[in-house]
C-alpha cells in the first residue's frame, strides 16, 4: 500500500472517534431547606371519602433538597415535571461524557454529592470524609467532575438507558432522611438522540420514581412515610403516557430493612432485560430501568405491592392517554 493512501485511510477511521468526542455537560445544583408536603392535595386521593389514617396527622416536615438552576447565578430554578417529587435534577449523559456539577450548600450543614456508577477520583467521591468533595460546608461550593466512561453505561443485557442514584454522603443515613435524593441517566454510546440532547432516542418518554420510607419521627407509626417520589396516598401526579409510545421506567430505593419494594403496574406490562413482568422488586439503594410499550388506554394503579405499605399510602396512579385520531381528510372525487 502506497503511503499516503495508507495515511488517508488511517485519518479516515479516525474522524469518526473525533466527532463522536464526549461532551462535557455542567449543571448547577444547589442544596437548600425547604417545608415538603407528603400529599399536597391534602387528601386521599386513592380513597376518596377516606382520611390517610395515622400518616395523614401531619404531612409537612422541614427538609433538604437538591435543586437544579440555570446557571451560576442559581437564580433560576429548572422546572421540574410534577411527578418528580422531592428527587433532586435528573442528571443526564451519553457514554463517554463528563458531567461536571457545580454543587452549592445553600442550607445550614454539611453536604455533598456523591454518584453511584460513575468514574470518580478521591476528590469526587463525595463520601467517606476523605477528598475535596467530601464534606462542603455551609455556604461553600465544589465542583464535581464525573465521567460517563464505558462502565457506567447499559450493559449488554440492559436497555438503552440506565438509571443511577445520587446522593448527599456526608450523614450517611440521615442525609437520605432529610431528602437528599437525586438520579443520573447514562445513555448507551451512540443511541442519544444528539449532541444536545443525550437522551435515548429508541424511547418515547421517561419516568423516574423512588419507594422509600421517609422516618420523620423516629419509628411512630404516622412519621413513616410510605412515599412514591416523596408523595403518599396518591399525590403523586402527573405521570402521563399516550397510546403507542415507548416508554422508560428507571425505579430506585433507599431507606432501611422495611425499605423492601415491589413496584407493580396495573394496565401494561415492562420488559426487565429480557425478562416480561409487571412487578419490580427493589431493596435500598436498588436502580432499575425497564422498557414498556404503552398501548392500553385508561388511569391505571401504580403502586407497591408489599400489604404495610399499601395500607401507608404507598399507590399512585398513571395514565395512557389514547392516541389522538389523524385527521381524516372528506373523500374527494376519485381520481382520473
Ligand atoms: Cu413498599
Amino acid at each position: 500500500m502506497k503511503p499516503l493512501f495508507l495515511a488517508a485511510l488511517l485519518l479516515l477511521a479516525a474522524t469518526p472517534l473525533f466527532a463522536m468526542a464526549g461532551q462535557n455537560r455542567e449543571y448547577w445544583v444547589a442544596a437548600e431547606q425547604v417545608t415538603w408536603d407528603y400529599a399536597p392535595s391534602g387528601k386521599n386521593l386513592m380513597h376518596p371519602g377516606q382520611d390517610m389514617g395515622p400518616w395523614g396527622k401531619r404531612l409537612r416536615y422541614p427538609k433538604y433538597r437538591y435543586i437544579g438552576y440555570t446557571d451560576a447565578s442559581y437564580s433560576t430554578p429548572i422546572p421540574q415535571p410534577e411527578w418528580r417529587g422531592i428527587l433532586g435534577p435528573e442528571l443526564l449523559g451519553e457514554v463517554g461524557d463528563t458531567l461536571k456539577v457545580h454543587f452549592k450548600n445553600r442550607t445550614d450543614r454539611p453536604l455533598s454529592m456523591h454518584p453511584h456508577g460513575l468514574r470518580y477520583d478521591e476528590d469526587n467521591d463525595g463520601a467517606d470524609h476523605r477528598g475535596a468533595g467530601a464534606s462542603i460546608a455551609p455556604g461553600a461550593s465544589f465542583t464535581y467532575t464525573w465521567k460517563i466512561d464505558e462502565k457506567a453505561g447499559p450493559g449488554p443485557a440492559d436497555p438503552s438507558s440506565i438509571v443511577w442514584l445520587y446522593h448527599s454522603h456526608v450523614d450517611h443515613v440521615e442525609d437520605i432522611y432529610r431528602g437528599l435524593i437525586g438520579t443520573i441517566v447514562v445513555t448507551r454510546k451512540g443511541m442519544a438522540i444528539s449532541r444536545d440532547d443525550p437522551r435515548p432516542r429508541d424511547v418515547d418518554r421517561s419516568f423516574t420514581t423512588l419507594f422509600m420510607i421517609f422516618n420523620e419521627e423516629h419509628g411512630a407509626e404516622g412519621g413513616l412515610k410510605h412515599a412514591m417520589n416523596g408523595y403518599i396516598f396518591g399525590n403523586m401526579t402527573g405521570l402521563e403516557a399516550v397510546a403507542g409510545e415507548t416508554v422508560r421506567w428507571h425505579l430506585v430505593a433507599l431507606g432501611s430493612e422495611e425499605d423492601l419494594h415491589t413496584a407493580h403496574w396495573h394496565g401494561e406490562t415492562v420488559l426487565d432485560r429480557g425478562h416480561r413482568t409487571d412487578v419490580i422488586e427493589l431493596l435500598p439503594a436498588s436502580m432499575v430501568s425497564v422498557t414498556m410499550i404503552a398501548d392500553n388506554p385508561g388511569t391505571w394503579l401504580y403502586h407497591c405491592h408489599v400489604g404495610d405499605h399499601m395500607t401507608a399510602g404507598m399507590m399512585t396512579r398513571w395514565t395512557v392517554k389514547p392516541r389522538p385520531q389523524p385527521t381524516v381528510s372528506p373523500p374527494g372525487p376519485p381520481p382520473n
